[in-house]
């Protein structure tokens, strides 16, 4: 169990790279299957649990929706009843044109038995209201055992990190409206920002994403072609704001995406374009010692075994976007 990767769940590597768990696996933990939603959208979460409580089974799940969050609406399970709490909001919200002031605050399924060896989803639809600010929201959530229980209902205290919660309670990763999205990177086209050329080498477009208080890690994109007739190797670099800076990949394994260092960096082959994307090869800039600010742009360096110390400024798009929005800017 002792894993040292980085494990985030499948189709949330994006928002959860900064929460992600560095030293627990995040099967482990309940989480949901989709961790990201952008503000004012409707947004579909199934819980997953993925155990019960120290070898119990599961006879009750809640999950507390956490304010900002309305028109939750479970989905009934077979063999569970299936119960919602309401109440006041702390403020009132509109849904298509009406004002609403309250509504469920916590869902429970319960008189079920999930086995401690089985795994089972829990799902709920939502909406995300723009009240909700960009970065994570935890929806503190309860597994009840015959004489026991698993909690997963910490929530990080600014300033602290995420991955060294024991029982982190499930997020949805909130973006911003404008924020771009989308799973294949559509935006993700080559900006016009002029090409940084260090030898053979050709970096453009450099981005990042601002960060949540609190976060330790932020990823930075680019992509790099390698116009020469040797190879070259991406070894490390520096970001003003992070203790560390490290080269990253993306793989997915047993169903789970893990990001982990490429420690003697990436090559880049002669001939060879590669881009740094949410969800694939990245940097990442690891021990922030400060919030990353989106639209102030950020200068830092990459290392290469040829082509040297490289000067380059990454753009600052909002928390969670999966693309440089605002590359356009200039
Ligand atoms: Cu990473």
């Amino acid at each position: 169990m002792f894993k040292t990767s980085f494990a985030v769940a499948v189709g949330t590597a994006l928002g959860a790279m900064v929460f992600c768990a560095a030293s627990v696996p995040a099967s482990a933990h309940a989480t949901f299957d989709r961790a990201e939603a952008r503000q004012n959208s409707t947004w579909r979460g199934a819980l997953r649990v993925p155990h019960g409580c120290n070898g119990q089974p599961t006879n009750v799940v809640r999950i507390t929706i956490p304010e900002g969050v309305i028109n939750v609406k479970p989905m009934p399970k077979a063999g569970w009843q299936l119960q919602t709490v309401s109440g006041p909001y702390a403020r009132s919200y509109t849904l298509s044109g009406k004002p609403i002031a309250e509504g469920v605050r916590e869902v429970v399924w319960s008189g079920g038995n999930l086995d401690d060896g089985h795994y089972d989803e829990f799902v709920v639809t939502a909406r995300m209201t723009d009240s909700l600010p960009p970065g994570p929201v935890f929806f503190p959530s309860v597994q009840e055992c015959a004489t026991a229980k698993a909690s997963w209902t910490e929530i990080p205290k600014p300033g602290q990190d995420a991955h060294a919660l024991k029982s982190p309670a499930p997020a949805v990763m909130i973006m911003a409206q404008g924020a771009q999205s989308g799973g294949h990177n559509h935006g993700a086209a080559p900006a016009p920002a002029a090409a940084i050329k260090a030898g053979a080498l050709m970096i453009e477009a450099p981005w990042t994403r601002a960060t949540p208080a609190g976060a330790k890690v932020a990823g930075g994109f680019m992509t790099i072609t390698n116009t020469g007739s040797a190879p070259d190797r991406l070894i490390g670099g520096s970001f003003p704001l992070a203790g560390r800076f490290e080269v990253h990949e993306m793989a997915v394994a047993n169903g789970i995406m893990t990001m982990r260092e490429l420690a003697k960096g990436l090559e880049i082959a002669p001939g060879q374009k590669i881009e740094f994307k949410p969800g694939g090869y990245h940097v990442m800039f690891m021990d922030l010692t400060s919030q990353v600010r989106e639209g102030k742009p950020v200068k830092g360096t990459l290392v290469f075994e040829k082509a040297g110390t490289v000067e380059v400024e990454y753009r600052v798009a909002p928390v969670g976007a999966r693309a440089p929005a605002g590359a356009h800017a200039h």
